[in-house]
């Protein structure tokens, strides 16, 4: 076979129809072998596959490869997660049905994934667009409806007044209209929830079981959730009424020198209708950003309203004051401020001239040390009357203690997770199954008429919601008294499509949206692998359901994804011209230290190496590089030298590189000859913990690792002289680059005259006495100091090794002649002389 070249595109197309002949990765095909739950984060289908993906979906089908390999029976299914905003953009832009450009898109995508010779299970392929997935989503959101977990309630949206649409948070752009350039509106709208908050605990407490998750994830998802524990209490105010705040550090209510309000709190609005300066103001923070971080960064500003709140011990008067940074979704949508410990209360108190006082220090003799910012440090209290002396642990408990027993105030635990608004005004997403009608109110649909299925005659001339606008669809009798009545227009947040898929993927039944008997079996996904910009909503979502579907019954499984990994991203540099433009990779070439444009010379920068992205046009297409280099040279170069938790630079010369590597080995596995005789220990030595190396190295997704032994057993085997070990090492190695280059593997596995399928084959034995060396290093000491060393054969026994240590000249010259008292010897380590 050697003299045959290896031609990619031929093979390729070969070995990808024969393993779908032979049905190799169908997850059903071996019953009785303990299984394997291998999966990646389905793909938006967006248009193309992109080098993203191609990293992403390599890394799995490696593992999944191996686990077929090493004797399980491995569930590796492919999806789309089909609905969202981008295919209505497209139907807007461009005239297109939103359902037909996902299925265009999903048919070039899933050619394009065939064609990189994954290892997918592809008859449970389905695309969360089809009334088949999104009629038992709307089953399993009655179940929860049902369980009392989903409600409705008023809760704001940024409206756009002129595309009469409501906007994501990512579609309003410096609070104008992303598409029309209005400015957008807040608005109230009646909104669909999902309870997730009745889990925060759960959730929290289940992120302890998740070990195998990254540390970074876990630490995300818990700020996220985010559980403090504090004093919820109230000030009496001048007027008669009083105001609760929440506090975490309730030591520090001594050093209190005024109180804040949320814009949108009673306190405010009350003011705002009697006095100007307070409506103007509050109007002034509702056209700022309302997250967090916003808040964190933006100006602290407040204005002071006519109250004064009585401070629960000393009764001293502070100022209430309406204040941007408040947020009124957390705690109580008011503060008590103390600018000495709060770096927040610090800058407001700042601007407004307000007291700064100490009430925690180092030590009790520190009490007046100035304070040039807040002091967040713990340490123990002064000047704070009762608790002086205390440190900050206790006097928290003694406060709290004294408010309840007062019962001005009790200890409260808050989080910072919200219930999960899932209601979206579009089209193209699961609608949601609910029937309103003016006598009997928010009717379910009755299980016997799901799915309810999108209308495809649907028109997108004209702004707003086309479930809305369309002339039939919503029109339907009332399920219950059967008077006209309206279908709900709304439809689900996609991430809800997501939250249950890799159940679906586990049994498709017509009838039920899984067979629990089949989640039994290969839930939870032993090994998932994404984006770590999924570490927060998705991964928190899909956990959300599946304790919810646990909660109703339907499965029993608490957490869906026993071991995550989230993979680095594609980079490349990126090129531009003077006037800032970007160039794709196509569009220059290199002259000499400089780049320039092809077409006209002008003179190109090369950046920074960044995320490949559309827009810096820094992208390289996947079905261009298999053009040029084959799929097996791609999936090698998606695996080589960077960790895969890190960025992975593109580079023509890494995948020349790799392309030279496929048809150097190719080469190589010509070169096996059965015929030749002889063995070669050390060349079977390394062949063997190669094996163990590599499998160690795939299990722990450490791919680099397993792609460096790879290669340099590749160079050992070349240059060892023929032999039967060389003849055997071909054949090993062949297993062992299968999972990663599968075509080359099939090709060679052929041309070897092996029988069936290299995808097919076992993982090579370990011959455990081959893992160790035959040979080890003595030390030898003479009273405790190193003279010599010796190397023998593993074993050797003591009597043995102390003859080689006194007979050692080195030896000798150190006893000088003295007498040998004692020898002690470990075999395999040292031998020690006494003289
Ligand atoms: C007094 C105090 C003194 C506070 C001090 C902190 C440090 P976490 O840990 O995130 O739960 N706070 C409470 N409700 C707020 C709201 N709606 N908007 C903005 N800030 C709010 O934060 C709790 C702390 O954040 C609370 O404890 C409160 O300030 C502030 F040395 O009370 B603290
Ligand atoms: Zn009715």
């Amino acid at each position: 076979m050697s003299d045959r070249h290896f031609d990619p595109a031929a093979a390729e197309a070969r070995w990808q129809r024969a393993w779908d002949e032979a049905g190799c990765f169908a997850a059903d095909r071996h019953g009785d072998r303990p299984k394997a739950y291998v999966l990646e984060m389905f793909p938006y289908p967006s248009g193309r596959i992109h080098m993203g993906h191609v990293r992403n979906y390599t890394m799995g089908d490696v593992l999944a490869r191996y686990k077929r390999m090493t004797g399980h029976a491995v569930l590796h299914p492919m999806g789309w997660d089909a609905f969202g905003m981008p295919a209505e953009n497209a139907a807007m832009e461009k005239g297109v049905h939103p359902g037909a450009w996902t299925r265009d898109n999903i048919a070039t995508m899933r050619a394009q994934l065939k064609r990189i010779g994954f290892a997918l299970d592809w008859s449970r392929e389905f695309a969360t667009c089809d009334p088949g997935y999104y009629g038992h989503e709307q089953a399993l959101f009655l179940d929860l409806y049902e369980a009392g977990l989903v409600y409705r309630r008023e809760s704001e949206v940024n409206w756009d007044p002129v595309d009469r649409t409501v906007l994501a948070n990512e579609q309003v752009i410096d609070g104008r209209g992303w598409r029309s350039g209005a400015l957008v509106e807040r608005r109230k709208l009646d909104q669909w929830f999902l309870k997730i908050t009745a889990f925060a605990d759960a959730l929290l407490d289940g992120l302890g079981t998740l070990d195998t998750w990254p540390d970074k994830v876990r630490l995300m998802q818990e700020n996220w959730i985010g559980r403090s524990t504090g004093l919820q209490f109230r000030f009496r105010l001048s007027d008669g009424g009083s105001v609760e705040v929440y506090s975490t550090r309730p030591d520090t209510i001594f050093g209190a020198s005024f109180v804040a309000v949320a814009p949108d709190h009673p306190l405010a609005r009350a003011a705002a209708e009697t006095d100007v300066e307070a409506a103007a103001f509050v109007e002034q923070c509702r056209k700022g950003g309302t997250t967090a971080a916003e808040l964190e960064t933006a100006e602290k500003r407040g204005l002071r309203i006519g109250v004064m709140a009585a401070h629960p011990f000393t009764g001293a008067q502070l100022p209430v004051y309406i204040a941007n940074f408040v947020l009124m979704d957390y705690g109580t949508g008011a503060i008590m401020g103390v600018p000495g410990h709060d770096q927040r209360d610090f800058e407001f108190a700042s601007t407004c001239g307000l007291p700064i006082l100490r009430v925690v220090a180092p030590s009790v003799h520190e009490a007046d040390a100035p304070l040039a910012e807040a002091d967040t440090a713990d340490g123990v209290l002064v000047n704070s009357d009762f608790l002086d002396g205390m440190r900050v642990a206790e006097a928290i408990a003694a406060v709290v203690a004294r408010a309840e027993a007062e019962g001005w105030g009790e200890g409260k635990t808050v989080w910072r997770l919200r219930d999960w608004g899932v209601s979206r005004q579009r089209y193209w997403g699961t609608p949601i199954p609910f029937i309103h009608c003016e006598a009997c109110g928010v009717v379910p649909v009755p299980r016997e008429q799901l799915p309810v299925v999108l209308p495809e005659d649907v028109d997108f001339a004209t702004p707003g919601n086309p479930l809305e606008r369309h002339p039939t669809w919503k029109h339907v009798p009332c399920p219950r008294c059967g008077r006209a009545a309206r279908r709900e227009t709304d439809t689900l947040d996609t991430f809800v499509d997501s939250s249950w898929y890799f159940l679906r993927f586990a049994s498709q039944p017509a009838d039920r949206p899984f067979d629990p008997a089949e989640i039994a079996r290969w839930l939870p996904v032993d090994q998932y692998i994404g984006g770590v910009e999924h570490a927060i909503l998705h991964l928190l979502y899909a956990r959300f359901w599946t304790r919810a579907l646990a909660h109703v019954g339907r499965i029993a499984l608490e957490e869906p994804f026993a071991s995550l990994f989230t993979q680095g991203m594609v980079t490349h540099e990126t090129y531009s011209l003077g006037d800032g433009s970007w160039l794709s990779p196509g569009e220059v070439r290199r002259d000499g230290a400089d780049w320039v444009r092809i077409a006209d010379g002008a003179p190109v920068t090369a950046g920074r190496v960044v995320k490949m992205s559309k827009s810096k046009k820094n992208v390289v297409d996947p079905d261009a590089i298999i053009d040029r280099f084959g799929a097996d040279a791609v999936r090698w170069f998606m695996l080589s030298d960077s960790p895969p938790e890190r960025d992975l630079p593109w580079s023509e010369a890494g995948i020349e590189g790799c392309a030279r590597f496929v048809h150097r080995l190719w080469r190589l596995f010509g070169q096996r000859d059965p015929q030749a005789a002889g063995v070669n220990r050390a060349l079977d030595r390394r062949v063997h913990q190669t094996v163990a190396g590599v499998a160690q190295d795939i299990e722990g997704l450490q791919f680099n690792k397993a792609v460096a032994k790879l290669y340099s057993l590749a160079g050992e085997i070349e240059r060892a002289p023929p032999s039967a070990s060389r003849s055997e090492a071909i054949r090993t190695l062949l297993l062992l680059v299968s999972p990663m280059m599968p075509h080359l593997a099939e090709e060679a596995w052929a041309g070897i005259g092996e029988a069936g399928l290299i995808a097919e084959a076992s993982w090579p034995q370990v011959d455990p006495d081959l893992l160790v060396e035959d040979e080890v290093t003595v030390a030898v000491q003479v009273k405790g100091k190193l003279r010599d060393t010796l190397t023998v054969a593993r074993g050797t026994d003591g009597a043995q090794l102390e003859a080689l240590a006194l007979a050692s000249a080195n030896v000798q010259r150190a006893m000088a002649g003295a007498p040998v008292r004692k020898v002690i010897v470990v075999p395999d380590r040292l031998v020690n002389i006494v003289t």
